[in-house]
């Protein structure tokens, strides 16, 4: 649990072993690969744009992991320059600490990153001399003020359309600081020197300015539950809400906005005691009358559940005169995205048909246009009042042939267990199946899920089993995934 301090009140014990640990990364060669992974990011698409947040979310957190690893303390957070807190004279920028500014012509000569013992790299990693520093010098005299963060932090929405330097309103882009009072470019431009480069990470105040803008991200996702990331979908590839960020070979699966909105589940903390309060999620009834909702403020995401009991067709849908926009997720996982829709049901109304196997879904449901409020109505119906018959797969009997054909389709099978014994299930051919374990006498509770464990990037699961009903889903690893597979089951 990473437990980030405002870096102006630590004291000498923290600092040093803030210190030690960025020293002791910086040896092994890792330091350097975090400065490349930023300097080789492809400029616009981690900055001046909605991944901006996220891309920086993601890359100080995978610091602060190796600073966690390299000084044994799984607590230790990266520190936040809380920029009202002082400028050249705080207390961060003191000789156990960072070091101050530059001397004439820019040189760091003081403190653990000094010119001699600090060296900065290049775009190629290759060696390009000391630290540089001139604090105030490149048009930007002072730091933000708390005003002028409370004045950016009650923004909305989190972003808009072009999605860019222009954006507005944005949240995103006045935090950035292309409109506005200047937050996050005006502490690149005070610092100066090796700050304005794309190989800004070379100095180590670079993860406490973003952790503060992390922050200040971590607290307006507090304040304005219902405001969402944006774009969902729609915006250039690498913005939308489950697009990879990032093409360059850095960004990989896990680097998806999705994968970073909620800090509280990446285990973070701030010293001030700010947590994302878990809002409680309004719960929808299958087949009941749909509901009455709203999207007061422009921008806003309203968030339902509803549970589905047993597998087979279900409908999502809304009335009324909104061009409402709709993302399903699950099964019991509110980042997991099944599917999304926008003029799919009556007129301009959202509306998602799926076979879905039992469990609990989550339903966000915008308003097509993020600058718009307006009223709708929201419902589930179960398209099926005959159940549909669950392929049986019998013990040590024939195997299954089956596929995965559209995306985020998942097969379920039944599985008749008489005796107490070990069970080996196990799919067979090219494509990456991902299989889990469901029961006794019910297609919820999870036994146990596997994804590799097979041949090559099948899926296997070895389980000691008591007598009853049990269920297998068989799904792609990825949610974009198809192909063919069988099944098998044998017992020993
Ligand atoms: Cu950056």
């Amino acid at each position: 649990m990473a437990i980030r301090k405002d870096a102006n009140t630590l004291n000498p014990n923290e600092r040093a072993e803030f210190v030690d640990a960025i020293l002791a990364l910086k040896a092994a060669g890792i330091y350097d690969r975090f400065v490349l992974r930023h300097a080789n990011a492809i400029m616009n698409a981690i900055h001046r744009s909605p991944a901006f947040l996220p891309w920086h979310r993601r890359f100080i957190y995978d610091l602060e992991l190796e600073l966690q690893r390299v000084s044994g303390n799984p607590d230790l957070g990266i520190p936040y320059w809380n920029w009202p807190s002082g400028e050249a004279d705080a207390a961060m920028w003191r000789n156990d600490f960072l070091g101050g500014n530059g001397d004439a012509s820019g040189v760091v000569r003081t403190g653990p990153f000094q010119a001699g013992q600090w060296t900065v790299v290049n775009a190629s990693g290759l060696p390009s001399g000391p630290l540089m520093r001139t604090f105030g010098q490149n048009g930007f005299p002072t730091l933000p003020t708390q005003t002028e963060i409370d004045q950016v932090m009650a923004i909305t929405p989190y972003d808009s359309p072009p999605w860019n330097m222009s954006s507005s309103p944005s949240f995103r882009n006045q935090l950035e600081g292309w409109a506005g009072p200047n937050l996050h470019n005006r502490g690149h431009v005070w610092v100066g020197g090796s700050m304005l480069p794309m190989t800004s990470p070379n100095d180590p105040v670079f993860f406490m300015h973003h952790c503060m803008v992390d922050k200040i991200w971590h607290d307006w996702q507090a304040r304005f539950p219902n405001q969402d990331y944006l774009p969902v979908v729609g915006g250039p590839f690498g913005q939308n809400l489950t697009d990879p960020m990032d093409s360059t070979p850095s960004g990989q699966i896990g680097s998806r906005p999705i994968d970073v909105l909620d800090s509280a589940a990446l285990g973070i903390t701030y010293d001030d005691g700010t947590t994302i309060p878990q809002p409680t999620i309004p719960l929808l009834v299958v087949d009941a009358n749909p509901e009455q909702f709203s999207i007061g403020a422009p921008g806003e995401t309203d968030i339902f559940q509803f549970q589905v009991a047993a597998f087979g067709s279900h409908t999502a849908f809304t009335t009324g005169s909104s061009d409402t926009f709709m993302t399903l997720f699950g099964p019991n996982n509110p980042a997991a995205q099944v599917a999304f829709d926008d003029d799919g049901g009556e007129n301009l109304n959202a509306q998602i048909t799926r076979n879905l196997s039992a469990g609990t879904y989550y339903l966000r449901i915008r308003l097509f246009s993020s600058n718009s409020t307006g009223n709708y109505a929201v419902g589930i119906r179960s398209n099926n009042n005959i159940p549909t018959p669950i392929p049986e797969l019998t013990v040590d009997g024939a195997s299954i042939n089956a596929a995965i054909s559209t995306a985020n389709e998942s097969d379920l099978y039944r599985l008749n267990i008489t005796d107490d014994a070990i069970y080996t299930f196990q799919t067979y051919g090219t494509t990456d199946t991902f299989m889990t374990l469901h029961g006794p006498n019910s297609q919820i509770p999870v036994i146990a899920s596997n994804d590799d464990g097979g041949v090559t990037l099948n899926a296997r699961i070895r389980q000691q089993l008591t007598a009853g009903e049990y269920f297998l889903r068989i799904r792609h690893f990825s949610p974009i995934g198809t192909g063919f597979y069988s099944i098998h089951a044998t017992r020993e």
